[in-house]
């Protein structure tokens, strides 16, 4: 979290949808669902994203976390006017919510599950099945009866708590990383070695079984550029998901993570385009999952970067949203204020500046980001209307 972002002194951006203030200080009182803003969204002075993208059949999210919704009720006041979609960025992950084996911790999720239930918009869970954010507990290569139960045990208990009402849940995320020597371009987890490829069927089953009605979704990034490297994440995965599909493995959408990074490499929509329709042929949604972007090789001046983001984020939207089984489309945060670019020495700007990954500034104010992304949603085609 880069509070620095939060006291940087910028101008005013363009208009975003306008909330009653007085909602604002009830905020302040803290996170229950109650005290926070009850924002209209046909209160605004112009369309939320959600209305634009719901006009396109298209449910569009925001992540954030409980820490960021208590230390900003800006940001949460944003979240609430902009969004169909709340997603808990962090408070589902297997080390915050099953602290020890079996003990589950599910305050910080609870608040945000409830939070947008109280606000009649919908959650998605995220991520049941991750190598990273693991507890401690589980350990670097648990046995196979070891990792089967705590796998049993995870997923039934998180999906089983929320059936009903999740979205969707990204069941496996990030499994491909074909650097090593297996051929399958499968990335080595302690899941991989307990269980063998095998734990990514068993993990969409359990969750299936808790919970019926969730669109269960594989989740992964680096997908879309034209570099051979990303050809390679690509051939892997579609080989992954039809190995799934035809196993009769209960995977239903592939999310596509849309962390943009102009760094990696150029986008050409036609390869990404025939990829998304790869994906759809399968008989899987595509979803956009964790839309940002990292700006290290934007240029530093304040106005030319946010041009150049905003532009690189509507070409990128253009492109998917030309696609029909795309449904859904979700940025990973809310507000420059809070972003996990400048937490990792790999994405972070080597000038030192804050970096600007998100639709809203520091102050919570809309960035042309914002417009872009109303912009695609504006000139996308209609689809039938998703749930
Ligand atoms: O934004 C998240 C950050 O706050 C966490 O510290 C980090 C580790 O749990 O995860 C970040 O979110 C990641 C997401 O869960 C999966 N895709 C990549 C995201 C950015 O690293």
């Amino acid at each position: 979290m880069t509070r620095a972002n939060m006291r940087e002194a910028e101008g005013p951006g363009p208009r975003g949808p306008v909330l009653d203030r007085r909602l604002l200080c009830r905020a302040l009182a803290g996170l229950g669902a109650e005290a926070l803003p009850r924002v209209s969204k046909a209160a605004s002075r112009e369309p939320s994203l959600a209305a634009l993208a719901a006009a396109k059949g298209v449910v569009f999210g925001m992540a954030l976390t409980r820490e960021q919704v208590q230390e900003a009720p800006a940001l949460a006041r944003v979240a609430l006017a902009e969004a169909a979609m709340l997603v808990p960025g962090n408070e589902l992950k297997w080390g915050a919510v099953e602290p020890a084996p079996g003990r589950f911790d599910f305050v910080d999720a609870d608040a945000l599950v409830d939070l947008a239930r109280s606000h009649r918009m919908q959650s998605r869970g995220h991520a049941l099945v991750w190598h990273e954010a693991l507890p401690a507990w589980i350990g670097t290569s648990p046995t196979r009866a070891e990792m089967s139960g705590a796998l049993s045990r995870h997923i039934g208990a998180l999906c089983g708590r929320y059936a009903g009402r999740m979205h969707s849940w990204d069941v496996v995320n990030e499994v491909i990383e074909p650097s090593g020597e297996r051929s399958d371009g499968l990335r080595r987890t302690p899941f991989l070695g307990a269980l063998g490829e095998d734990y990514i069927a068993r993990a969409f089953s359990l969750a299936a079984e808790a919970d019926p009605d969730a669109i269960l979704t594989l989740n992964d990034y680096d997908l879309e550029r034209d570099t051979e490297w990303q050809a390679r994440r690509r051939a892997a995965m579609l080989d992954l998901l039809n190995r799934l599909i035809r196993r009769g493995v209960p995977v239903r959408a592939l999310g596509i993570q849309g962390h943009l990074d102009p760094a990696k490499g150029p986008l050409d929509p036609e390869i990404f385009r025939s990829f998304i329709r790869a994906v759809a042929s399968l008989g899987l949604s595509v979803f956009i999952t964790e839309l940002d972007i990292t700006d290290r090789l934007l240029p530093g001046d304040i106005a030319a970067r946010d041009q150049a983001a905003a532009e690189t984020t509507r070409d990128y939207l253009t492109a998917v949203l030309a696609e029909p089984s795309v449904r859904m489309v979700v940025t990973w945060g809310v507000s420059d204020a809070y972003s996990w670019v400048d937490g990792n020495r790999r994405t972070r700007r080597t000038d030192g500046l804050a970096s600007r990954p998100h639709l809203y500034d520091g102050a919570f104010r809309p960035k042309p980001l914002r417009a872009a992304v109303a912009d695609a949603f504006r000139s996308a085609p209609a689809r039938p209307i998703a749930r």
